[in-house]
């Protein structure tokens, strides 16, 4: 490649080219019905947005808002959000750019000319042009069997699509035990809430019969900055260590830990009501020291921890850090995460997942990361540039097919 190459464009012309595996979403298979969120009035009352709406509407009570049925939330969102103010916010600025994309003039419709635009979408043919036009060739889902709209779907069957993948999601079963034994009993493992070890094995077959039968990918939880390992006195950590870790050491998948989420702090805004924490690193080192060979997929919620997760990996080769998750889903948080991760753990890192909760996300949360993550490696490629490393496209479009396919949730860690 000449030096007067213009490395900005090349690596983003890579970039929209390659297409990526989303590691992680809340999103659905079509195949299993409503659980699959779309179309404008869900994009609109996503939980980022509840939290932004009520701060442009403070005299509003939280419970009139959820009161509202939800094209009246939506309206609301709009009115306030996008007509009185500028949209100037990460979430508001998705809602704009999945707009354009999908052709739609924004300024210019009404929320009745764009509700009528979804009406109209067969969602097939919508799901392929949506996940056509953010470049996403296949996404995981966030699968939880205790979840009864979930669990009847899995039960009842359905032919999967071969684009959207499982991973089974351990919250509602092993967080705040022994709340989840009773629907584990419910379903026929007979745990009880001594953590005794039938109850462990019990919790095991649980675990290998869902991945079976959904053909999970890794098995994944959020922790809170709390968590601590080791800790004999505390049960999500006993639950991981002896039912979680061995069962996925048995069938060589990856475990996620999202780590650093205070849940539920303002309870009444229900998924918007959760909030950051800093996370104890060094837990997670003796984590993957103590387990060398299950590789861990890491992201965690405080910018603060970013720096000592890149640490971490360069550490222990199990630790995999994925993704600028939740409120560091920001392009100046994807661009200045990215960046270091570059400088320190080189191409060995899954750069991000979109945690989209609505299709359409799919457009903006890829769209707006594509381009700074471009950016950052452009940057990286400038650099080996100038330091008389031959830069070629093939180089550029081999790292990012490294960087993006989800190679690195299939890989095997040796034990050390
Ligand atoms: O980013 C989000 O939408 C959060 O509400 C959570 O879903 C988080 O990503 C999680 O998976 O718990
Ligand atoms: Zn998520």
């Amino acid at each position: 490649m000449n030096k007067t190459m213009d490395l900005q464009k090349t690596a983003s012309a890579v970039f929209a080219r390659t297409p990526v595996t989303d590691i992680h979403t809340h999103l659905f298979d079509p195949a299993m019905g409503p659980l699959l969120l779309w179309g404008i009035d869900e994009l609109l009352t996503y939980h980022y947005l509840v939290a932004e709406v009520l701060r442009a509407r403070p005299e509003l009570g939280t419970k009139t808002f959820w009161a509202m049925p939800k094209a009246k939330q939506a309206d609301l969102v709009w009115q306030e959000l996008f007509v009185k103010r500028s949209p100037v916010s990460e979430a508001c600025r998705g809602v704009l750019t999945v707009l354009k994309a999908l052709g739609l003039d924004a300024p210019k419709e009404d929320l009745t000319k764009l509700r009528k635009y979804f009406r109209a979408q067969k969602l097939s043919s919508h799901v392929e042009r949506v996940l056509q036009l953010a470049g996403v060739k296949c996404v995981y889902m966030t699968n939880d069997p205790l979840n009864p709209s979930e669990q009847a779907a899995w039960e009842k069957g359905f032919a999967r699509s071969g684009r959207f993948l499982a991973a089974l999601r351990l919250e509602s079963a092993i967080k705040d035990w022994p709340q989840g034994a009773g629907a584990l009993k419910a379903l026929g493992y007979a745990v009880d809430s001594s953590l005794s070890g039938r109850t462990l094995r019990e919790v095991r077959r649980y675990l290998n019969d869902w991945v079976r039968r959904m053909k999970a990918r890794y098995l994944s939880t959020t922790l809170p900055p709390e968590w601590r390992y080791p800790d004999i006195h505390s049960s999500i950590t006993n639950l991981l260590v002896k039912a979680v870790i061995p069962t996925a050491r048995e069938r060589g998948l990856p475990v996620a830990l999202m780590i650093g989420v205070r849940k539920a702090v303002n309870p009444a805004l229900g998924d918007a009501g959760d909030s950051v924490g800093l996370a104890d690193l060094a837990a997670l080192e003796r984590l993957a020291l103590g387990f060398s060979d299950v590789t861990f997929l890491v992201t965690v919620l405080a910018r603060e921890n970013l720096h000592g997760l890149c640490v971490a990996a360069r550490k222990f080769k199990n630790i995999v850090p994925f993704g600028c998750w939740w409120f560091l889903n920001t392009t100046s948080f994807i661009g200045e995460i990215t960046a270091m991760r570059l400088d320190l753990i080189g191409l060995s890192f899954i750069p991000q997942h979109s945690d989209s909760r609505v299709l359409e996300q799919l457009i903006y949360k890829w769209g707006h990361s594509r381009c700074v993550i471009a950016e950052a490696l452009a940057q990286k490629y400038a650099d080996l540039a100038h330091s008389a490393w031959p830069v070629t496209e093939a180089n550029i479009r081999r790292d990012v097919a490294a960087l993006f396919d989800g190679r690195l949730i299939n890989q095997r860690t040796s034990i050390s």
